[in-house]
């Protein structure tokens, strides 16, 4: 029998490549997603099926996070076998502006969808999406084992997440792990983040769409990997025989610096005529340096990355590029495969 998953967040980058993960091993996915004035899955456009075929497996059904009796009236109805969380407000820099509305979601909402779990007494496996930002003013590298020092409103919801997650581990003995996973990137990541801002930018300089780059702190330093090899991660956690938390990282530490360097010098360009300053990208609290120990993912689950942060950076800029080559045509989007 094939399994069927449950991902929120799967309009997300990540909720992408793990709907493509999971229907490539045979899964039957059901994905969660936001009822907005435009539709915006973009994203999984391209795993469109229709839902009246019989062969579908892929199906999406409206939700959020702020309603926790939806969440538990949607995972009587489907039962899955898994469940993947990883909606939620995830941007950092935002998180300050809009503090109340990232607990709810970002923290809270982890709690509706475990008391959901809890309350139906389903035999499903749960993903915690936690974050190398919990980490916060910690020094690196930082383990399972490193104490956690938050330093925003999004990394102190994560934390409760976190917590929350062992929690019903530990009192209910479900079958919940948190993959702490370091800063990961694609060509889908949100253009508001960093390296997706600074790939977008140097190819849009490149081919004269653009002239200006504005961004704040360049010191800061992060373990950037890519994307698709971190769903994978998260796919075997939750095929273990028992439950644990793990950390999913390169090892390895860029500055946003470093960054734009490789990004600029890919698209045949010289950063620092292009670049300005803007201290509107500045955090009133910054996370100076995260620099993940993956040992024990290594060692458990037999994860490894292959992408480091230079070859990240070639991936991101070439997929810009070859975007801005494309003629631009509407796409098909996957409007029709709501419930
Ligand atoms: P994205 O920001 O790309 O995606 C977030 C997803 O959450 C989107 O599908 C979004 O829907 C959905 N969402 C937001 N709010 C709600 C809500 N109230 N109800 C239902 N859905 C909602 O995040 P990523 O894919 O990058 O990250 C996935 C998860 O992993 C997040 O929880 C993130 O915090 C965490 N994480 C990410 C890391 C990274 O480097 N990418 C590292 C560590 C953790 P919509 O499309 O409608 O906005
Ligand atoms: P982060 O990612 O905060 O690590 O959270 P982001 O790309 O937003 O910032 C990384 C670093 O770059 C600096 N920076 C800028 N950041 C943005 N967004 N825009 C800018 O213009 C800019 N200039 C400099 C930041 O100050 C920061 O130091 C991401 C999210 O995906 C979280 O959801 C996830 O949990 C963590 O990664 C791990």
């Amino acid at each position: 029998m094939s399994k069927t998953a449950l991902i929120t967040g799967i309009t997300g980058q990540d909720g992408s490549y793990l709907a493509e993960l999971l229907l490539a091993k045979g899964y039957t996915v059901h994905g969660l997603i936001r009822r907005t004035s435009a539709f915006n899955t973009h994203r999984i456009d391209h795993l469109y099926q229709d839902p009246h075929e019989p062969d579908a497996r892929l199906f999406l059904h409206y939700g959020d996070l702020a309603d926790g009796s939806r969440i538990t009236t949607l995972l009587e109805r489907l039962r899955p076998d898994e469940v993947y969380h990883l909606a939620a407000q995830s941007h950092v820099r935002v998180s300050f502006d809009e503090p109340e509305f990232t607990g709810s979601t970002t923290g809270l909402g982890t709690t509706r969808l475990l008391e959901a779990i809890r309350a139906t007494g389903l035999p499903c496996r749960y993903y915690q999406a936690s974050s190398s930002e919990m980490y916060g003013a910690a020094a690196p590298p930082q383990s399972e084992d490193t104490p956690f020092q938050p330093r925003s409103p999004y990394a102190a919801a994560k934390l409760y997440a976190y917590w929350m997650t062992r929690n019903y581990r530990e009192a209910y003995g479900i079958y919940a792990v948190n993959g702490i996973l370091f800063n990961h990137e694609s060509p889908r990541r949100g253009e508001t983040f960093v390296t997706r801002k600074i790939a977008r930018a140097a190819a849009r300089i490149a081919r004269g769409e653009q002239e200006l780059l504005h961004l704040g702190n360049l010191e800061a330093r992060r373990d950037w990997g890519y994307a698709p090899e971190y769903v994978e991660a998260m796919w075997l956690m939750l095929q273990q025989d028992r439950p644990d938390d793990y950390v999913v990282a390169t090892g390895t530490s860029y500055s946003v610096l470093d960054f734009l360097t490789l990004c600029f010098e890919h698209a045949g360009l010289d950063w620092q005529q292009h670049v300005r300053f803007d201290e509107r990208y500045l955090r009133p609290c910054e996370v100076p340096d995260l620099v993940g120990d993956p040992a024990k993912a290594e060692r458990a689950l037999g994860w490894r990355p292959t992408v480091l942060t230079p070859d990240l950076a070639r991936i991101m800029v070439d997929a810009e590029l070859a975007q801005l080559a494309r003629p631009r045509t509407a796409p098909a989007d996957a409007s029709a495969a709501v419930s």
